[in-house]
């Protein structure tokens, strides 16, 4: 549940940290500031929530002890701020230097983000997973900071796009990837087929500890929770049902043939479904909810966000999807209203990484770089992507739909047993022969 605190507190503090502002501790606690020593769980973010109410106030922490260790030797030097060990010295400032340190930090961050460059030519390949419009808006918006890369891009569903990769392991077609929940990029890490990149600007993340893998093989890019989308028109057409609010309303027979959901074996979307499940009911007792659960679904689908189309024209009644697609069909005009599941949800962090071997490494980390801008983060809603961004300095378009029972996601436990859960949803549940697209 810690990580759904976490969540949940960058959604009410971002304005406080848009404004460069540290919360005022405790009166007489941290004037002066304190020494800390390390306790086991601890993390950085954890300690500024602690000290100041804020865990986007981690850089504090962090520049005021590596300050320290320069003169004082027992402070720890904290080279990377996702890893602090039990036992180090850390030095806890006080309210006003909190407060500079943070406009410091700011500034810093500010100072990384490109500006872009004509003079930059080459060619980038990238494999796009996110909503085709939003794949070739943010190709042209690369484009203008960048005119001279010519960007070859394909858009793939996440397990489509790890299954390319895979077979492409000796000869890569792509540079960088770019969208889809990083379940499938720590899969495909622990695969070899990433490449680590130490970004500069991975210091602009809200929350390195989840956005970022430890050894820099992906990135988080945004953040989005798994939803219901429900049609207004067939609840209206049948009084005695409402939109579901739990993940048990699904598989009760008043939505026999009414559900559409991706498969997991294509879609990082019905992965995320997947795994939620599988986190809520434990590894034995998953299967037979998701037999229940297929018994009412009306077909599969290929991608993720599909069933919120053919459930907005009527094809069904419900659709299990990322909320923020939800959103985007309802601001098309599609009538769906969105419900989350009061059992909790499961969400995304939606990532980027330099693909192992990559044919233009050098252009590959301009993309990754630019991707971990406020910048770059700013423009999804004008391509209809309502993901919070993970970086600072963006406010949320949505923040509602964080604002819900989100589990604890374990990426590491999904993207680890990806293959293994995904061959036996297909071997016991549903094949994968005839996805509707
Ligand atoms: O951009 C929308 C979005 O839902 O697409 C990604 C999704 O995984 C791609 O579709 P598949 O489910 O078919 O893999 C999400 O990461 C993203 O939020």
């Amino acid at each position: 549940m810690k990580k759904i605190f976490g969540l949940m507190m960058v959604v009410v503090l971002l304005a406080a940290v848009l404004v460069g502002v540290v919360n005022a501790a405790p009166p007489g606690q941290m004037s002066e500031g304190q020494e800390y020593v390390v306790q086991a769980n601890d993390w950085l973010s954890k300690l500024a929530e602690k000290s100041y109410g804020d865990v986007l106030a981690w850089p504090v922490i962090w520049k005021a002890t590596n300050a320290k260790s320069e003169t004082d030797p027992s402070f720890a030097f904290i080279a990377d701020p996702d890893v602090i060990e039990v036992g180090q010295k850390l030095w806890i400032p006080g309210e006003e230097e909190a407060a500079q340190l943070l406009a410091e930090f700011a500034a810093e961050r500010a100072a990384v983000s490109p500006s872009g460059s004509a003079e930059v030519t080459g060619e980038l390949d990238l494999l796009c997973v996110v909503e085709l419009e939003w794949c070739e808006g943010m190709v042209g918006e690369f484009n203008k900071l960048y005119p001279g890369i010519v960007v070859n891009w394909v858009r793939m569903s996440s397990g489509e796009s790890l299954t390319r990769l895979r077979n492409e392991a000796s000869n890569p077609q792509f540079d960088v990837w770019w969208g889809g929940p990083v379940d499938s990029y720590i899969a495909a890490a622990q695969e070899g087929l990433l490449e680590p990149y130490d970004s500069p600007n991975a210091i602009n993340l809200r929350d390195p500890k989840l956005m970022k893998a430890p050894d820099n093989t992906w990135y988080g890019i945004y953040v989005g929770s798994l939803g219901f989308a429900t049609n207004t028109n067939y609840l209206a057409e049948h009084p005695g049902l409402s939109a579901p609010t739990s993940w048990e309303d699904l598989i009760k027979p008043e939505w026999k043939g009414q559900i559409m959901v991706a498969h997991p074996s294509s879609s990082g979307t019905s992965y995320t479904h997947l795994c939620t499940n599988i986190q809520l009911r434990g590894e034995d007792a998953v299967w037979d909810y998701e037999k229940k659960l297929a018994a009412n679904v009306l077909q599969f689908t290929k991608s993720g966000s599909a069933p919120a189309r053919f459930v907005g024209a009527g094809e069904a009644a419900v659709a299990i999807v990322f909320s923020h697609d939800a959103v985007k069909q309802i601001e098309n005009g599609l009538p769906l209203v969105v419900t989350f599941p009061s059992e909790g949800t499961g969400y995304e962090i939606g990532g980027t990484a330099i693909i192992k071997n990559a044919r233009h490494p050098d252009l590959a980390k301009l993309w990754v770089d630019w991707a971990l801008t406020p910048g770059a983060q700013k423009l999804g809603p004008k391509y209809q992507a309502y993901q919070a961004p993970t970086v600072n300095g963006v406010e949320l378009s949505h923040p509602e739909l964080l604002d819900v029972n989100l589990i604890d996601y374990d990426f590491e436990y999904c993207g680890t047993h990806k293959k293994e859960f995904v061959d036996r949803f297909t071997n016991e549940i549903a094949n994968a022969d005839n996805l509707k697209k």
